[in-house]
């Protein structure tokens, strides 16, 4: 038996939640807006795959384009009042796109009582605005919705008045409750089933695409139907190309082959990656690397703590792959500043903050706190040996330090 997650859900009682919390860091008589946002046009008639934006999300857990969030501030009241905007049925569209929410079903996943149709929006945006409320939204939402809102308020004498959200947003959705990170483990555990797969099914001379195909088809048959990204395959040369986007190549026998890959369940994102021999056994140069990173990783969870930051542990992580390198013979005995040239072959950051979205919000300068969860990717590139590669598991920051949610590679 394997994982599904086709029905993964979190509580309605989560979003309630998060909306109260976010009702304290907000000020009286305001209305928060938010959008679920469009699919991209591709081209002509197609669209890209549709993903709610994950802050909009996050307050009320639809899925479904367009949609709208209100959650008013009124008088003296210490709580919001939310309010859905969502599409209503419409059978003849419905035999095209798909079956689209009730009220009652949009009511039950979000914890919502007032739900209306979107037609009403206009009108609702026009009547908060008369009655002199502030707005306040997510300024680092891009959407057309946002966007027309804006040119909208621009006409009025309300535009300067509208405050940004997104620093409260951040502070809330850096932390994650119990649910949330059993969400994310969740969604580790598919992507894991599914690197069983693949591993099983490696062998010199195959495709870096069929390495997609079985990682992306295992993924899909346990209900993760949107990834965290796009699975990146690389094979030898090409592992020095991070986000290499053209998975065509052969990868021949004693190549490395870099995986780094996700699921998802309930919209929570995993974050992987994998260096395999491609015939299931590294030589020497390969193992020495591997090693490192691994080394890399040690150092990083151990610095991983209450109180560092993002760069307090690139910085830690940094002098263990320096040390290594000269170690290697990669970076000259005689250097005087390995450090610096370290920078050569370690060319990303070290870890970066997971959840609704796989580089999920934060603000690089915030202090660690317990909570927070983490994909801790230590990498190393060496063009001169013709390949690199990082190494990445999901962690959890409890009180006494990171905790691994995932199971490293060994
Ligand atoms: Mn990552």
């Amino acid at each position: 038996m394997f994982t599904d997650v086709s029905h993964y859900a979190i509580d309605t009682s989560e979003y309630i939640n998060r909306r109260n919390m976010l009702s304290a860091k907000v000020g009286a008589n305001t209305a928060v807006i938010l959008f679920a946002g469009h699919a991209p046009v591709a081209s002509l008639d197609e669209s890209y795959p549709f993903l709610a934006n994950r802050t909009f999300y996050y307050f009320c857990g639809i899925e479904q384009e367009d949609s709208v969030l209100i959650l008013t501030k009124e008088g003296e009241k210490d709580l919001f009042t939310p309010h859905l905007y969502i599409y209503p049925r419409e059978p003849e569209k419905e035999k095209w796109t798909g079956k689209r929410l009730s009220t009652e079903e949009a009511s039950q996943i979000s914890g919502i009582k007032d739900v209306r149709v979107l037609e009403q929006l206009k009108s609702d945006i026009d009547d908060i605005i008369s009655r002199g409320m502030i707005i306040a939204w997510d300024e680092s939402d891009n959407s057309h919705a946002r966007a027309h809102l804006e040119h909208e308020l621009a006409k009025t004498d309300r535009f300067d008045s509208a405050t940004d959200i997104s620093g409260s947003v951040t502070l809330l959705r850096v932390i994650k409750s119990p649910a949330e990170v059993d969400a994310i483990r969740t969604a580790i555990r598919v992507t894991e089933e599914c690197l069983e797969v693949l591993e099983q099914n490696l062998r010199p001379g195959m495709r870096e695409c069929e390495a997609t195909a079985i990682l992306e088809g295992e993924m899909i048959k346990r209900g993760s139907l949107f990834q965290s990204f796009s699975t990146i395959a690389a094979g030898g040369e090409n592992t020095l190309c991070l986000h290499y986007p053209t998975p065509k190549a052969l990868i021949p026998d004693g190549a490395m082959l870099q995986i780094d890959t996700g699921a998802r369940a309930g919209g929570y994102c995993s974050d992987i990656s994998r260096a395999y021999a491609v015939n299931g056994k590294r030589d020497s140069r390969q193992q020495a690397l591997f090693d490192l990173i691994c080394e890399c990783k040690k150092t990083a969870l151990s610095a991983i703590h209450p109180g560092a930051t993002i760069e307090s542990v690139n910085n830690e992580t940094r002098k263990t792959a320096a040390a290594g390198l000269r170690e290697l013979g990669v970076i000259s005995k005689s250097e005087p500043d390995a450090l610096a040239v370290c920078k050569n072959y370690y060319w990303h950051n070290t870890l970066h903050h997971m959840g609704l979205d796989v580089h999920d919000v934060c603000d690089r300068e915030m202090v660690f706190v317990p909570g927070m969860v983490f994909a801790v990717e230590p990498g190393i590139y060496i063009p001169e040996w013709g390949f690199g590669f990082r190494v990445e598991d999901d962690v959890y920051l409890a009180e006494d330090g990171a905790k691994y949610l995932s199971h490293p590679q060994s």
